[in-house]
């Protein structure tokens, strides 16, 4: 499985809309980081990389993006447009993320600490991984 959308609860009317994301059964880990980007120029080309151990959760919270998600034996493309879902993505999947639009901010929520030794940023290496 490269990915998981997980369906956020919304909270709100007409003066609003606010999703609550916690610890709990229906978050896939323990959150331990939270980042965000934003301001991307759309044709750039983020990720290009896997992690080791990390897990994360990621949220178009404004705007659009596509993730191009890669096993080593499958690559699919899933466009992010709404901060109701999440974009579940486990430990050792290769990902690249384009096509940002101008109001695009991505959240990430993060199972692990920063922490450069986790990251494959070499894509032969990470089928070398794989298979190993
Ligand atoms: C992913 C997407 C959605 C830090 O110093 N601390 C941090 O917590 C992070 C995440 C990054 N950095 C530094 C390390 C690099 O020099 O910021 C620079 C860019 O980081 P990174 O290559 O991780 O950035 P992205 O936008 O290519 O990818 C990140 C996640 O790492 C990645 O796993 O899925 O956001």
């Amino acid at each position: 499985m490269l990915y998981n959308i997980i369906d956020f609860e919304v909270c709100g009317d007409h003066s609003g809309k606010l999703v609550a994301l916690e610890k709990g059964a229906e978050f896939p880990f323990d959150i331990k980081r939270v980042y965000y980007i934003w301001q991307t120029d759309r044709d750039v080309v983020r990720g290009k990389h896997a992690h080791r151990a990390l897990e994360q959760v990621i949220v178009c919270v404004s705007g659009s993006c596509d993730f191009i998600l890669d096993d080593g034996a499958t690559r699919q493309c899933i466009s992010l447009t709404t901060p109701v879902q999440g974009l579940h993505i486990k430990s050792r999947i290769w990902r690249e993320f384009t096509n940002f639009s101008e109001d695009c901010v991505v959240m990430v929520l993060a199972s692990e600490h920063y922490d450069e030794a986790d990251y494959i940023r070499d894509y032969d290496v990470f089928l070398k991984e794989l298979k190993g």
